[in-house]
């Protein structure tokens, strides 16, 4: 080895272990080199060895196999939506964000009672619409309150339980006027940019719906239904309740006389993300869906032993998943699927899933190849779904945005949803959504 190899192979080093240092517990599967041969189930074989080969096949038989396997196995099984469900306009200001948009929060009370759980959707309609025509609009959820996503000091502050956080005005697990548009830099909902490319933002607190802790979980809309006597693992957890809410704030949005129910796209950032992905699979009225580094238990595929394992969830958010899940901790492989069959789920519709460089923890190739082999599903519906520019196993070149229906990036930098993600996201959606 040269003196200039060996210099080179002591900065590698250095790197590596400082980002093994870094990530303290999460050391054991960082380990760039070591990825075993694995064979990812076949989207397009049923249950019953059949070969899947025509879009009604898959719409009649193989998507409710794969649907099934992730509703029982994955996040549990959502119950149905209340009939009785209502919507309640309140706050609403025509000239919001310097006259750019129209402000709105609708209170939906899950099951309509004066007791009802209930979750504030903040929506932010641009104003420079041409006469008559509806926005098509970008919803998901929040990581810590309505808020803290705006500088508007008139959106109502969330009374739901919070984590503690001082210097961001979260204290005993509530928020103060301190948090008001303290969100977090990497998890942003930038509202400005979103309206000024002609979409409406909708978003609501996660923690309305199910608070993201172990312990206070069960205290949102889990409240509403009954405590199932018979538990065989499939009970849904904390992903499920805020998909679930996801679909109610949709069927919100397809009244809004201002908002194109039609052109709704689902999108969430890392757990929200996972989120976005399980939300797009349960309700096809969302017409786009997008997956910001979602990793372990989102697009990553659970074959490669990069990033977060299911182990390391199963210790840290019990909450999040079925108990079904679990048992596959440390043995990933025996899984009957594995996460490309959840973006194949999201098929014919336009898919996006993005990764960062440094995001080890997501595993940004088993992000990308995942998108990849969801490709025999989108071949049903598309000549070429993922574009002439995706050569898999081989990663894009880094901040380029690549694919056809099928679209990924991998952006320079750490994990976040960072203003450079939206403006692909709504180039994205340009094509479809417009
Ligand atoms: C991490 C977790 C990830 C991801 C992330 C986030 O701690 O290990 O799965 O969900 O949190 O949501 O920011």
């Amino acid at each position: 080895m040269s003196i200039l190899n060996k210099a080179f192979a002591l900065i590698a080093a250095v790197i590596i272990s400082n980002v093994v240092f870094a990530q303290g517990e999460r050391d054991p599967h960082f380990d760039p080199v070591a990825i075993p041969e694995y064979t990812l189930p076949d989207p397009l074989t049923a249950n019953d060895g059949t070969k899947i080969t025509t879009a009604e096949q898959w719409k009649a038989v193989r998507r409710p196999e794969i649907y099934k396997m992730f509703s029982e196995g994955v996040y549990g099984v959502m119950p149905p939506k209340f009939e009785t469900m209502t919507f309640t306009v309140e706050n609403v200001k025509a000239d919001a964000c310097g006259g750019k948009a129209t402000r709105k929060e609708v209170v939906i009370n899950f099951n309509g009672q004066p007791d009802g759980v209930k979750a504030r959707l903040l929506i932010y309609v641009p104003n420079n619409r041409a006469e008559g025509k509806k926005a098509p609009a970008f919803l998901g959820m929040n990581f810590r309150g309505n808020h803290t996503v705006t500088l508007e000091d008139d959106v109502t502050m969330t009374d739901a339980w919070v984590p503690n956080e001082p210097k961001e005005g979260r204290v005993n697990h509530k928020s103060t006027e301190k948090s008001r548009g303290k969100y977090q830099e990497h998890w942003r909902w930038p509202i400005e940019q979103i309206i000024d490319r002609g979409y409406a933002p909708c978003t609501l607190f996660m923690g309305e719906v199910a608070p993201d802790s172990p312990n206070e979980y069960l205290k949102g809309v889990a409240k509403l239904f009954p405590k199932k006597e018979v538990k065989d693992g499939s009970e849904w957890r904390a992903i499920s309740m805020w998909a679930w809410a996801l679909s109610c704030a949709l069927d919100y949005l397809q009244t809004d006389p201002d908002i194109d129910g039609t052109k709704v796209a689902v999108i969430g950032h890392s757990r929200l993300g996972k989120t976005a992905l399980w939300a797009g699979a349960s309700d096809e009225r969302f017409a786009l869906v997008i997956s910001n580094e979602s990793g372990c238990g989102g697009a990553a595929l659970y074959r490669r032993p990069v990033g977060e394992r299911l182990g390391f969830m199963k210790k840290h958010f019990p909450h999040w998943f079925c108990d079904n899940l679990f048992k596959y901790a440390d043995r990933e492989n025996d899984l009957p699927f594995d996460m490309h069959e959840l973006i194949a789920l999201q098929a014919p519709r336009p898919v996006y899933v993005a990764s960062a460089s440094l995001d080890i923890w997501c595993d940004p190739k088993g992000e990308f190849l995942s998108a990849c082999n969801a490709e025999p599903a989108y071949k049903l519906f598309y000549d070429n779904p993922l574009g002439d520019d995706v050569n898999p196993p081989k990663m894009p070149a880094i901040d380029t945005s690549v694919g056809g229906i099928i679209h990924y990036h991998v952006r320079t930098g750490k994990h976040g949803l960072l203003p450079w993600d939206w403006d692909k996201y709504m180039n994205f959606a340009d094509k479809y959504m417009k």
